[in-house]
């Protein structure tokens, strides 16, 4: 048995205008609940440390950059570092990342519970558009404001296990798990911000995007026989309503622990990264089963081909 007990946290609604100090109190304070009950890893969800701001069109660069963090640790999340070190606590969180050469990427870490970042990936499934668009009921521009994740899917090992990290987005291309699957991947954290309606198809609502959202964690967790731990930020983001729905999943695919809340909500589940090796071992036995022969149009290929008419 190698048995780690996450907390999956849950944040509730972050208004545009609260600093990162009173963001970082909140997550201390579930990171002290996670501890009170044991836990020795807390998920946060991505861009953790303020709104969901991609929902804002803005054209200053020094206003962009204002969302971005310089340095991690830096004098904000300092005090979450030093929390997590003295509980030894390990944690993995999203934040915009800045880089001393100017380049903007949406990103997670995974700090390890001596303080130590062991796992880092920047977002490489970024949704939305780039430019204003007057037809979208709220804007969603990630394209303007981060470049691709140019690290790959990294995994790394810690916790007595073989972990990866992906971000929102990621979690709906079955490439971004097997990509991890590939390299033993026994844990995948990952953070989301769903607006619970479709902003180019209204009718889509909370149920329908819960539902996806839920289909392709499991998925992805079934296919590769990993853990999925899946947290949301929920809520209602000044007049945006987020989803939520944050789940701990295991290595058959099943939901084994759910949010039930909108608001800071802690899950809680002990998890045997041993569960994934039967599945590894039998239909998902990679070594034995797979056909690269016939996949080479997966990474060849970005859009669709047709089959050509007779
Ligand atoms: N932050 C995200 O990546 N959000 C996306 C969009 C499409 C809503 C998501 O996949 O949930």
């Amino acid at each position: 048995m190698r048995v780690i007990t996450v907390a999956a946290a849950q944040m509730g609604a972050i208004q545009k205008e609260e600093e990162r100090e009173e963001v970082i109190a909140r997550m201390i304070n579930m990171m002290d609940q996670a501890h009170r009950a044991n836990a020795n890893l807390i998920v946060y969800p991505e861009l953790t440390l303020t709104t969901f701001f991609p929902r804002y069109y803005m054209e200053d660069l020094l206003e962009i950059n204002t969302w971005f963090e310089n340095d991690m640790p830096n004098a904000s999340t300092q005090p979450l570092f030093k929390k997590a070190k003295t509980l030894g606590m390990a944690m993995t969180f999203g934040y915009a990342e800045l880089t001393s050469d100017g380049h903007h990427f949406n990103t997670s870490i995974h700090v390890d519970a001596t303080g130590i970042i062991v796992g880092k990936y920047r977002k490489v499934h970024l949704p939305g558009h780039s430019e204003f668009d007057p037809t979208r009921s709220f804007q969603h521009l990630e394209k303007r404001y981060f470049k691709p994740g140019d690290l790959g899917f990294p995994t790394y090992r810690t916790l007595d296990g073989i972990f990866g990290l992906c971000i929102c987005n990621d979690r709906r291309w079955p490439e971004t798990y097997r990509c991890m699957g590939l390299q033993g991947v026994e844990m995948i954290t990952l953070g989301y911000n769903t607006p619970s309606v479709n902003s180019q198809k209204n009718e889509e609502g909370r149920a329908k995007r819960q539902f996806h959202s839920n289909l392709v964690m499991q998925a992805g967790a079934y296919q590769n026989s990993t853990w999925v731990v899946g947290v949301a930020k929920a809520g209602d983001e000044d007049g945006h309503d987020m989803c939520g729905g944050s789940v701990i999943i295991n290595p058959e695919g099943e939901i084994v622990a759910e949010a039930k809340t909108d608001n800071d909500e802690l899950l809680l589940h002990s998890c045997d990264l041993d569960d994934t090796i039967f599945g590894k071992k039998t239909i998902f036995d990679f070594a034995r089963h797979r056909r690269i022969e016939h996949y080479s149009r997966i990474t060849s290929q970005i859009g669709v081909k047709f089959p050509p008419k007779s």
